[in-house]
């Protein structure tokens, strides 16, 4: 559903908004730099930053809580109630993947699954992530290299990875932490159709 553009246009909008936040206040530095004299008393002075600081505090606060109705509903987490489409099972080993469909009830190193596997366009796929020794990091990447997602494989416990693909293809699955020798050739495909 959420593509990685609009990633970066949050970012973007996250920039402009920091911009547009240190403007302010550097406006404010150089008001008051420019509006004191040398003569003004402490009072008269400290008043004046109160007053700036007070409505400098009511604008920011609003425009924080104004960000956030119009953005938080933008996060890419599934809703707690929506299930997935299609679930699969991931076993990450030194130094391989096995993915299958469903989650059957076998142990880590049981688990009979192949680095190839085929999911639907569109739908809600969840993965069950886990580990059959050490540490890995399930991670999928497009076609250009993007990386689109990523969860850590653990021994003993399971990360459930919620993903929709918008777009039909081969996507390819990469471990993204380190462990041990063989670790750079730990791929995976996954087609989606
Ligand atoms: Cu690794």
């Amino acid at each position: 559903m959420l593509q990685s553009t609009t990633f970066l246009t949050i970012q973007s909008t996250a920039a402009i908004i920091s911009l547009i936040a240190t403007a302010l206040v550097i406006s404010v530095v150089v008001f008051l730099m420019t509006t004191s004299s040398v003569d003004e008393d402490k009072t008269s002075a400290k008043n004046k930053v109160y007053k700036i600081r007070g409505r400098y505090m009511i604008g920011l606060i609003s425009c924080v809580v104004i960000s956030l109705l119009f953005t938080l509903r933008l996060l890419p987490y599934p809703q707690f109630h929506d299930k997935p489409d299609r679930t699969i099972t991931v076993v990450a080993m030194q130094w391989a993947w096995k993915m299958t469909d469903g989650e059957p009830n076998v142990k880590p190193d049981m688990l009979e699954g192949t680095p190839d596997i085929s999911v639907p366009v569109n739908k809600q796929i969840q993965f069950v992530v886990t580990s059959q020794d050490v540490n890995h990091n399930f991670a999928i990447y497009d076609a250009k290299g993007v990386l689109l997602a990523q969860t850590q494989a653990m021994p003993e416990y399971k990360n459930r990875l919620n993903y929709t693909f918008a777009e039909k293809g081969d996507y390819h699955v990469f471990c993204l932490e380190y462990c041990g020798l063989l670790h750079a050739g730990m791929f995976a495909t996954i087609h989606v159709e």
